[in-house]
């Protein structure tokens, strides 16, 4: 069966546990999470536009392999930041906490070219927090590197990095996720 639009969490009412096995994918809004969805599910299912902040709910994609892949609404983004502060204090967070058993692994996607956010290190710490597996997806790397940036990560955030961009091969996020669902 090729991959579907499985679920979609748009209130904390329906939000439940599923055991299925799930990839999470967290970042700011325009980061590119949808567009490495889309990539990796070989269909254009999750919902990518130049305009920021416009998915509002957790969508939840099956895959080929029978595991899903989550889409988190993004945050970080000014004009939208209080209505996204109440869907990620409510809504996300009720979610992540209800499947973290089912959660193996969590992809905190990072804007390459840019500095670490404030957004983006409380993000880090709420993922601490919660004891999940983390990689950090440092996005956009047909782009120029903001300087720095990988070894912030790695030695003061102790986070495990690796790049993608429009040229990184599916195999190479993939072989990550076996790892993780093994
Ligand atoms: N250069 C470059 N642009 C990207 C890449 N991934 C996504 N984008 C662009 O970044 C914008 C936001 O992407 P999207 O996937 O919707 O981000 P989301 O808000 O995190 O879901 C879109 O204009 C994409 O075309 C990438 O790897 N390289
Ligand atoms: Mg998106």
């Amino acid at each position: 069966m090729s991959s579907f639009l499985y679920k979609v969490v748009a209130s904390v009412d329906s939000v439940s546990l599923i055991t299925t096995p799930q990839i999470v994918f967290i970042g700011k809004s325009n980061v590119g999470k949808s567009s490495l969805i889309n990539a990796l599910l070989k269909r254009k299912l999750a919902y990518s536009s130049k305009t920021p902040g416009k998915t509002r709910a957790i969508n939840l994609f099956k895959t080929e392999q029978e595991f899903l892949l989550v889409d988190v609404p993004g945050y970080g983004y000014a004009k939208r930041s209080k209505d996204e502060r109440q869907i990620w204090e409510n809504i996300v967070d009720l979610f992540l906490r209800t499947n973290v058993s089912s959660i193996k692994l969590v992809f905190l996607l990072i804007d390459c070219r840019h500095e670490l956010k404030e957004i983006d290190i409380q993000a880090i710490h709420y993922i601490k927090s919660m004891n999940l597996n983390n990689i950090v997806i440092l996005t956009k790397s047909d782009k120029k590197m903001h300087s720095g940036l990988r070894e912030t990560l790695e030695s003061s955030y102790t986070m495990e990095t690796i790049a993608y961009g429009k040229y990184t091969k599916n195999t190479q996020i993939y072989s990550i996720i076996n790892k993780y669902m093994s």
